[in-house]
């Protein structure tokens, strides 16, 4: 099914929008962005609002009232976290996504934007990853989980989109990076888990540190403001069926990432690869040329992105840890 780009120019100014997952990397990147916007920016804490309780996520939306809904909230981690909580990946990420999206069609929201993830792919799908793509192949069983949980939450837009003509649209981030990652070893992404491995080889005086997998798989990587400034463009001028893949454009082998990590951190030892951890899905590179044509291109380079995040890791470091900076 071709995407039905409409010409609908969806304006924000004096709008009420709402920001689930507001305490994540990318939710509050959206915050951040919006606040350039002339609208106002509704977020509700874990106490107030339990996503995945239905009574809770309806009562609010009656009272709160959101024109526009960008679902941000998600159970989220690397290739080690979906492999070892496969049930909190698959319910939460479901009751969340089920919960939002009916009762923003329920209040009679404007506009919903979904926001899924690469994995949704299939493992072995041809590259550039181009939206069609979906449901034509087996996925990555390292994360299926999470990634049945997306397409659900890409279907249920379609499906309210098509049964009450509900103004949803989705987009697929490939992997992001940057402000309020999470640097936890076991449960982190590999870019953050990388800036703090090459960290703390370097404090440590060590000769290497290591990897997971065997360095060969090759992934994209967009810095969070970059998918921000994605979102919005999306919200405000696309109104279609399909989900629009956000990325870079470019991909590196996690070899290759890491010595980029270890330079920009200033380690100057090896990178060892344990291949007894898994490697995930081969490669993952999107082809985001839809979005591309609508106007959109990320701004920042991996490199400056990594620099800027190592800065945010070492005052986080400082700030929570207690660890001194080298
Ligand atoms: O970012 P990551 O955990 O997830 O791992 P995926 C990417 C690649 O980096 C894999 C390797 O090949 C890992 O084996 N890697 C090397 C490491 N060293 C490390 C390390 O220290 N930590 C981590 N975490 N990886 C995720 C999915 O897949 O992609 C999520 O699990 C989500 O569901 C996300 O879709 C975008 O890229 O493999």
């Amino acid at each position: 099914m071709m995407a039905a780009t409409l010409d609908t120019a969806f304006s924000l100014r004096g709008k009420r929008i709402f920001v689930a997952g507001h305490r994540g990397m990318v939710g509050s990147a959206i915050v951040r962005r919006l606040a350039s916007e002339e609208c106002e920016v509704l977020t509700a804490s874990r106490d107030t609002l339990d996503l995945i309780d239905q009574a809770s996520v309806r009562s609010w939306f009656a009272s709160n009232r959101p024109d526009v809904v960008i679902l941000a909230a998600a159970k989220v981690g690397g290739i080690l976290a979906n492999a070892t909580y496969p049930a909190d990946f698959l319910y939460d990420n479901l009751m969340i996504e089920a919960n939002v999206i009916e009762a923003a069609h329920r209040h009679n929201v404007a506009k919903l934007l979904f926001l899924g993830s690469s994995c949704i792919y299939p493992k072995f799908a041809d590259q550039p990853i181009v939206e069609e793509a979906l449901l034509t192949g087996p996925l990555e069983p390292t994360n299926e989980w999470y990634a049945i949980a997306k397409i659900a939450g890409i279907k249920l837009a379609q499906a309210y989109r098509q049964q009450y003509g509900c103004d949803f649209i989705s987009a697929m981030p490939t992997n992001l990076y940057g402000p309020g990652d999470n640097y936890d070893l076991q449960g982190s992404h590999v870019l953050p888990a990388l800036i703090r491995k090459a960290h703390e080889a370097k404090t440590a005086n060590a000769d290497s540190f290591e990897i997971w997998g065997t360095g060969t798989p090759r992934r994209e990587f967009l810095h969070v403001d970059d998918l921000a400034s994605a979102c919005l463009h999306l919200i405000g001028s696309y109104s279609g069926d399909v989900h629009v893949n956000v990325g870079s454009g470019e991909d590196i082998a996690i070899i290759d990432l890491a010595r980029l990590v270890a330079e920009v951190v200033g380690f100057e030892g090896g990178v060892l690869c344990d291949a007894t951890k898994p490697d995930g899905t081969p490669r993952k590179l999107m082809d985001s040329s839809r979005l591309y044509a609508m106007g959109w291109r990320p701004r920042i380079d991996l490199r400056d992105g990594i620099a800027g995040a190592y800065r945010e890791f070492m005052d986080q470091s400082v700030a929570k840890r207690g660890m001194q900076p080298a």
